[in-house]
């Protein structure tokens, strides 16, 4: 018999309740969570699709935790997020690229079992020259006792207790991608009726890509064996084709073309960086949880990012992800920095 699901259009609410009827066990929490977050998508895009129109570009005067510059989207996509989930009695905290600590649920609203992490905008210096940004987020159960406001256990959990994790693109059309565990997913946002539609189920990666996306201006600053990774990747040690190279400088602009394209998206330690630029648990963990769920595979040129153990909200972690034989290569080549 052929199913319903495969014979007309899917929308984001309707597979996320389709996929929640195959676990008679779940409460619907989860899905309420994925539900509100495509509903936050929505009002982003809407601000990120005017930002040459209203007074809303260039910098807000205000630095984040880890000193960089807001753009005034940053602060508003955070705003966003943190209003439109904070209020369904399904977290118990919050964190955010752009904010020091944990975001508490206000008072006047229930605690719930999960925590959410995010990136609201990641990319935003991009937003002035009309390149793609992104939201990347992440979901966990809390592992502290209780039901009052979650702590900073229940943020510092390896990424294989990810319950969900995903991403939205503001690109040449909005596209949100997440997982949950069971494949990865992708759907489009058709603008004229407001809604996200199934465009890419179960998404797979290439084992081997084609795409090496890197910002090579810190060749200087390298270790040799990451400089020796790159010649292999670029073909220069007749070890193996050379890749294209293409680097956006938006983290979800160049993980989303390699996911569908193949290839890796390398952000290595180097001497002025030691441990990388990008985010463990927002943007590192939530992107290999959805790499790992198509096929690749992600480290941090010693492990398994999934497993490492996180001790501070903010920890950078170096990042070697996308397509597994590709990574493969990185793992093999790397075991002679340490
Ligand atoms: P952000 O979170 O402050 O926007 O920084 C993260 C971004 C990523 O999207 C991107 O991959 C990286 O920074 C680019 O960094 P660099 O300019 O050092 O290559
Ligand atoms: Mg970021």
């Amino acid at each position: 018999m052929i199913k319903q699901s495969e014979t007309s259009i899917v929308t984001i609410d309707r597979f996320i309740i389709e996929q929640e009827a195959k676990f008679p066990e779940a409460t619907g929490e989860l899905s309420g969570i994925l539900y509100d977050l495509a509903v936050a998508a929505k009002m982003i895009t809407s601000k990120v699709r005017r930002a040459g129109l209203i007074d809303i570009l260039g910098g807000a005067g205000s630095s984040n935790v880890q000193g960089e510059h807001q753009q005034k989207l940053d602060v508003i996509a955070n705003e966003i997020i943190t209003k439109a989930m904070d209020h369904g009695g399904r977290l118990c905290a919050m964190a955010s690229e752009e904010e020091t600590g944990i975001i508490p649920i206000p008072r006047e609203f229930k605690c719930g079992k999960y925590v959410l992490l995010f990136d609201p905008l990641d990319g935003s210096s991009n937003i002035d020259v009309n390149v793609p940004v992104g939201t990347i987020f992440s979901v966990m159960k809390r592992v502290s006792e209780g039901e009052g406001p979650g702590e900073m256990s229940d943020m510092l959990q390896p990424g294989l207790r990810q319950v969900a994790a995903g991403y939205v693109i503001y690109g040449s059309s909005t596209m949100m991608v997440y997982t949950t565990g069971h494949g990865a997913h992708g759907f489009t946002l058709d603008p004229s009726i407001g809604e996200f539609l199934l465009s890419h189920p179960n998404i797979r990666t290439p084992e081997t890509g084609t795409y090496l996306s890197v910002n090579d201006a810190y060749e200087q600053h390298w270790s040799e064996p990451v400089r020796a990774l790159m010649r292999r990747y670029r073909g220069l040690d007749l070890q193996r084709e050379a890749m294209n190279v293409r680097y956006v400088g938006s983290l979800v602009a160049d993980f989303h073309r390699n996911l569908l394209g193949g290839g890796i998206f390398v952000y290595p330690a180097n001497k002025k960086s030691p441990q990388g630029k990008l985010r463990l648990l927002y943007e590192c963990n939530p992107m290999a949880f959805i790499c790992e769920q198509a096929g690749g595979a992600a480290i941090d040129g010693r492990h398994r990012l999934l497993e490492v153990v996180p001790t501070e909200l903010h920890q950078r972690s170096p990042l070697f992800i996308g397509s597994k034989k590709d990574v493969e290569i990185a793992a093999k080549l790397l075991s002679s920095e340490h």
